[in-house]
């Protein structure tokens, strides 16, 4: 009788790990009207004119607020579009992103 063991039998097991979501994040600036930003986040962001308010003025009194979480291209797309739109007009408004934990 032989002694040679057979190796255990390995199996792979295909692991598909959901994408990591990310923030877009709203940051305060002294110049973009309030009315401006409301604007840009119901057509970026197709929030109602409520959320758009409440998300606008938490970023005005707190300095930033995370307006929505996405996939990494849909994120940094959505927060480049909105960048965009107020640097078109001369304001300084930024939207950035940032990976969720
Ligand atoms: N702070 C701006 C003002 O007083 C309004 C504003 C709000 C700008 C939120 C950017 O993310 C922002 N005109």
């Amino acid at each position: 009788m032989s002694d040679v063991l057979t190796p255990p039998r390995t199996k792979t097991k295909a692991k598909t790990e959901r994408p990591r979501l990310h923030k877009v994040i709203l940051l305060n600036d002294d110049y973009t009207p309030r009315e401006f930003v409301v604007t840009v986040l119901k057509g970026v962001f197709r929030m109602s004119e409520e959320q758009a308010n409440r998300v606008m003025m938490t970023a005005h009194q707190r300095g930033l607020c995370v307006v929505a979480v996405f996939t990494r291209d849909i994120a940094e797309s959505k927060a480049t579009e909105a960048t965009e739109l107020g640097h078109r007009k001369g304001y300084p408004l930024v939207f950035t992103t940032e990976p969720e934990e």
